[in-house]
This record gives C-alpha cells, sequence and structure tokens, in this order.
C-alpha cells in the first residue's frame, strides 16, 4: 500500500477544478473497512456514554450535545437519542486518529493543496442510521467555515464510505460544477441555520448527481460544491468519515490545537 503513488491523477485534479469532486473506488480493503467500521462504533458508544452528562441545547428544534470534546448531533425525530453526526471525533478512537495520517488521505490533499505539509481542519461522522438518518439540505461547506478560515476554498475534504452507499440508503448528492460559483446565498426566513443551507434559486436542483460509492471507497470533494443527501429509509447502514485538510501547520476548527497530517505514524491502540 504505502509504496503506491496516491497523488492526484491530471484528470482527477481536472475533475476536481471543474466538477468539484473526485472518486476512488476500492481505496480501503474489505479488512481495513471493517476495522474502521469497529472503529467508528467505539466512537459513537463513547459519544453516547458522553451525551448523557453533556450540555444539551436546540436550534431550530434540532438537538445538540457538547460532550467528549465534540459537538454530537442527535436524529431529528423528537425525542430521538440516535446519534446523527459527532464533530469532531478522531480523537475518539486511536485508530481513527491514524487514519489522518494515511497516504491515501494524505497524499492526494497534498496534491490538490499544492503543499507538503497540511494539517486537519476538521472532521465528522455522519451515521445515517438505517430508518431513521435524516437529509442533509443543500449546502456549502465554505460559508459555513467563512468566519474562521481566510481562504475556505483551500478546504478540501475526503469523505471514507465504510457502507455501500445508494440512492436507497441517502447517499451523498452533489452538483457538478456548483463550487465554481463560490459561495451562495443562503435560506431567508427558515430559522437560524437557514443561511447555511443554500437557496436552490442560485443552482440548478435538475443537475443532481448521486453518488453511490462502495464500502471502502473515497471521495474527494470543493468545500463549495452543493451537496446534500436523502434520508436513509432503507435496513441498511450508510455510515461515512469526512475528513478536512488545510495547508501548512494551521490549528483545527473545533479544536484549539494543530493536528499536523502524514508525518507520523501513531502506536496507540483503539478502544
Ligand atoms: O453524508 C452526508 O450525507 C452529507 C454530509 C454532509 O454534507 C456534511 O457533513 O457536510
Amino acid at each position: 500500500m504505502s509504496d503506491r503513488d496516491f497523488r492526484p491523477s491530471a484528470s482527477e485534479q481536472r475533475a476536481y477544478a471543474e466538477e468539484g469532486f473526485f472518486v476512488r473506488e476500492g481505496a480501503f480493503a474489505e479488512d481495513e473497512v471493517d476495522e474502521i467500521r469497529d472503529a467508528v462504533e467505539c466512537c459513537a458508544a463513547r459519544a453516547t456514554a458522553a451525551a448523557a452528562g453533556g450540555h444539551t441545547y436546540e436550534i431550530d428544534g434540532n438537538v445538540y450535545c457538547e460532550a467528549a470534546g465534540a459537538t454530537i448531533q442527535l436524529e431529528h425525530r423528537p425525542g430521538s437519542k440516535t446519534l446523527r453526526v459527532i464533530e469532531p471525533f478522531h480523537h475518539l478512537d486511536a485508530r481513527i486518529d491514524r487514519l489522518i495520517d494515511d497516504p491515501r488521505l494524505v497524499e492526494p490533499m497534498r496534491g490538490l493543496l499544492g503543499e507538503t505539509e497540511i494539517s486537519l481542519f476538521t472532521d465528522k461522522l455522519n451515521l445515517k442510521r438505517p430508518g431513521e438518518g435524516s437529509r442533509f439540505r443543500w449546502h456549502q461547506d465554505s460559508p459555513y467555515w467563512a468566519h474562521f478560515h481566510s481562504d475556505v476554498e483551500r478546504l478540501p475534504n475526503v469523505m471514507i464510505s465504510i457502507d455501500d452507499a445508494t440512492e436507497a440508503n441517502g447517499c451523498l448528492r452533489v452538483i457538478p460544477g456548483s463550487h465554481r460559483k463560490g459561495m451562495l446565498p443562503g435560506l431567508e426566513g427558515e430559522g437560524r441555520l437557514g443561511p447555511l443551507f443554500t437557496d436552490p434559486a442560485h443552482f440548478d436542483e435538475s443537475l443532481q448527481l448521486p453518488v453511490a460509492l462502495s464500502a471502502g471507497s473515497l471521495l474527494f470533494f470543493s468545500p463549495s460544491i452543493v451537496h446534500g443527501s436523502g434520508p436513509n429509509d432503507s435496513t441498511l447502514r450508510r455510515r461515512a468519515l469526512i475528513f478536512t485538510y488545510q495547508g501548512g501547520a494551521e490549528r483545527m476548527f473545533k479544536v484549539d490545537a494543530k493536528r499536523l497530517a502524514g508525518r507520523s505514524l501513531r502506536g496507540a491502540p483503539g478502544c
């Protein structure tokens, strides 16, 4: 694995520039995906335990909890205790922390950023549990980060799909090329979170493309591509990890510390 060249090819660089994304199928082998799944469920169990004693609050009727060094979002069904998103989560299991240094993530990111020294900006675990996992409305990531980072176009994301993601279980959908318009206006009059959702009057929803991914595949995507996903009404899981990188040695979004990427492989065990 480690002696392969994982830098983005010219066509991947072009796809990222023009379409705002590219896919690498089967980047992680089945046994590696199993290990990540195990680590992810350890993170979810730790977050669930911590949430019981955390600070809980509501925004627009959605429940959030600050606990275990993370923002934990609960599913939207009233009274639900099901986890929806954990951000950040890499500190909850050493196997996830090690993934940040994996050359299959780091080398493409170095290529996209054009820098050798890169660091983690943020990381999210989207759990989208069967039968309950809710939709993600159309949005761009860049407006969410604009108050914090001076160059939000240079925050590429990589999603690791650890389940087969299909239209039935709510795979990610993108609007190809929408990143080229930069930051688009958000929704007005739809609560506090409205401005973070992209107003459909400013992009062509009919261009939407479901990005079906087999487990172990990677999706690299721009922070300004308009993206979202439907609910998981199926009986199948659709879990995804998203790591966002930045050039240089900079502090993380939600943690006042730097996490350089690709320098060393840490040896601590998982949970
Ligand atoms: O995983 C998904 O379905 C959506 C994720 C997403 O858009 C996000 O976390 O910003």
